[in-house]
Order: structure tokens, then C-alpha cells, then sequence
């Protein structure tokens, strides 16, 4: 057996570089031999921050070379279908940031592909299931001593967003696509509807993006979950659960440090409290770095973990649905394939509540 997992990350935006970081610094048994990404002078900027990494213009020449063992993959959305198959093709591992297409349908091309296979290669980023607290809450519901879950609520707010081209659609594709994770991870069930709400917009949007939007998904068995996404709340990364059961409810995310702080406000008054992390990568560092080190430790058993292809592809079915909610204000109902299509259909499936 290999003792080093030799990485190659594609795409050298926000994510990539945080991925990189993290391989070289903080992951074991891995190392990052090259990164690519179309902009060669920040791929040759980030290779060269540490020992030994090569940068390449080129995904696919990075994908199929002999000295790569397994991919992950932070570009954007619409390049990931080519370069998750080239990645089954050359039979490596990979982890793929979400989502995991721009559709279902190419979404449920990776499935088959991976199917025809015989075995699964594809993780995809939702990050959230590595995060303890929403592993835990994931726990406490499904051992049943809250009886059945029937309503999530989940917060997720951004400071801002990097560019005005972060139109409305990204909002339900790029942003509430999380909590769609989430809320198959929790209930451990499909979503089989899903209406987009788009209240008066912030004046901090760009000119016609709707922000915030509220997203409510109807879950097979029933249950309900309410999702506000505002991606230019300006004040920081806010990302929180609160499940509510028959026999009580559970909050997770809420801000917390060791520190209790207290300071003399400008106003002369004394204040307590903390800061609000900036972005994800300081939210979700913990969960980040669980998942790469679970990604790598599986590849390196043969095996891989964490949300599948099939849950990118559930996620995407969703979040198409949302868009086609968005334009119209209307419930949509989600249709998905056959689940025996995949190699796991619904990975990480709660125990029945007893
Ligand atoms: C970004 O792509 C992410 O994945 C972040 O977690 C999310 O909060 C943000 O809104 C997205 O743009």
C-alpha cells in the first residue's frame, strides 16, 4: 500500500488556494505535487509558495499525469463534469468542490459513469457533514431520543459577495445548495419540493438580485425546512442549524469562543462579546480539514467516503428546481432518477428512529 497520497488541486481561486494550503500544512500522508488552473501566472504564484509543486495551464494534463494519485477539484461548477469524468477515466480518486454540476442532468452523468465503473471515485465538497457540531446534531437525531425530526431552520449569511456577476440563480445554486446537503444529511431522506421566496432586496445587492431569499423544502416523509440565504449581510459568515423534534429541538452554530471579552465601546460604554469569522474558510477551517484528511486517509485504503455522487446529484436536482421556484415564485416538485442507478444511493443515512 502507498504510504503518500500525491494531490493534484485544479483551479487556484479562493477555495483552491485554502486547498492547497491545507495539503501542504496541515494534511497527512499527502502531498500537493502540482496545481493547474487556465490563469497559468496565479497557478506558477501558488505552486511556488511551497517546495516542489508544478503549475500547469492544463487540468486534464494534470488529471491523466503519472505522478498525481488523486484530484481535487475547486474550479468552477461548469468545468466539473469534463473534468470529474476525465478523473474516472484515469480511475483516481476525487474530491469535487460543489456543486458538483450546473444540472441534473449532467449531474446524473457522473452517477452512471461512476456506476459503470463498479466503484466510487467521487466525493463531493458539502463540508458541512465533517463540521462536529453537525455531525453530533446529525447524531442526536438519529438515535430517536427526540423522537421524529420535523423541522430544520437553517441561517446562512454571507459578509458579501466576490463579483456582481453572483446573480440570483447563484444564490440557490452556489449558496442555499449547502443546506440542501444539509437537510438530506439531517433528515436522511430526499427533498421532493422546494419554493423560493424573494423578499424586498437589500440595498447592498447588485441592481436586480434578489438577496436575501427564503427557501422552504418539503422533505419525502413530510418534514419542512426553512433556509434564509443573504449573501451580502455585510456583517460576516453566519452559518446555523436549529432542528426541532417531537420532543425538543437542537441549536448548532451558534458564535462561540474560550474567551469571554469585554471592551470600551467609542460611546464610553463597556461591551461584551466576539467576532463574526469573515468567510467560510475560517467558519468551516475544522470541517475543511476533517474532510480532506478523510478523503485522503480513504484514498489511500482504496475506499472513498463522505457525500457522494449521488448526493451531489440529489443536491443539484434540487437546486434546479429552486431556480425554476425563483422565476416564478411558485413550488416546484423535484424529480429524480432511479436511486438504484447509484453506487450509494443516499450516503450517510441516519438509523430509523426508534
Ligand atoms: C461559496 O461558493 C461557498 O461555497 C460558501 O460556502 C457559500 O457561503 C457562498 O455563498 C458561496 O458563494
Amino acid at each position: 500500500m502507498t504510504c503518500v497520497l500525491r494531490v493534484g488541486v485544479v483551479g487556484v481561486g479562493i477555495m483552491g488556494a485554502d486547498h492547497a494550503e491545507r495539503l501542504v500544512r496541515r494534511t497527512a500522508h499527502a502531498r500537493l505535487v502540482a496545481v493547474a488552473d487556465p490563469d497559468e501566472t496565479r497557478a506558477c504564484e501558488l505552486a511556488g509558495r511551497f517546495e516542489g509543486v508544478r503549475a500547469t495551464a492544463g487540468a486534464l494534463e494534470l488529471i491523466t499525469a503519472d505522478d498525481v494519485d488523486a484530484v481535487i477539484l475547486a474550479s468552477p461548477g461548469f468545468v466539473h463534469e469534463e473534468q470529474v469524468l476525465a478523473c474516472l477515466t484515469a480511475g483516481k480518486p476525487v474530491l469535487c468542490e460543489k456543486p458538483l454540476t450546473m444540472d441534473s442532468q449532467s449531474s446524473l452523468r457522473i452517477v452512471r459513469a461512476e456506476q459503470e465503473l463498479g466503484r466510487r471515485l467521487v466525493q463531493v465538497g458539502f463540508m458541512r457533514r465533517f463540521d462536529p457540531e453537525y455531525a453530533q446534531l446529525r447524531s442526536v437525531l438519529a438515535d430517536g431520543s427526540l423522537g421524529r425530526t420535523l423541522l430544520l431552520h437553517n441561517v446562512h449569511r454571507n459578509a458579501s459577495v466576490p463579483n456582481a456577476d453572483f446573480r440570483s440563480e447563484m444564490i440557490v445554486r452556489d449558496s442555499l445548495v449547502h443546506e440542501i446537503d444539509v437537510a438530506r444529511f439531517l433528515f436522511g431522506e430526499e427533498v421532493v419540493a422546494i419554493q423560493v421566496f424573494s423578499p424586498a432586496p437589500t440595498a447592498h445587492a447588485a441592481a436586480g438580485v434578489a438577496d436575501p431569499q427564503v427557501a422552504i423544502l418539503t422533505m419525502a416523509g413530510g418534514g419542512l425546512v426553512t433556509n434564509e440565504v443573504f449573501v451580502n449581510s455585510q456583517v460576516g459568515y453566519e452559518v446555523r442549524c436549529e432542528a426541532v423534534a417531537e420532543r425538543g429541538s437542537v441549536l448548532i452554530g451558534q458564535p462561540s469562543s474560550g474567551l469571554y471579552s469585554t471592551r470600551l465601546a467609542s460611546d464610553g460604554t463597556g461591551r461584551w462579546g466576539g467576532s463574526v469569522p469573515a468567510d467560510y474558510r475560517a467558519r468551516f477551517a475544522t470541517a475543511y480539514d476533517l474532510e480532506v484528511q478523510a478523503w485522503v486517509d480513504a484514498a489511500l485504503r482504496g475506499d472513498t467516503v463522505g457525500p457522494s455522487a449521488w448526493d451531489g446529484y440529489a443536491a443539484t436536482a434540487v437546486s434546479s428546481a429552486g431556480m425554476a421556484s425563483l422565476a416564478t415564485g411558485e413550488r416546484v416538485e423535484v424529480a429524480l432518477a432511479d436511486p438504484t442507478e447509484a453506487i450509494h444511493p443516499v450516503s450517510h443515512r441516519p438509523k430509523e428512529a426508534s
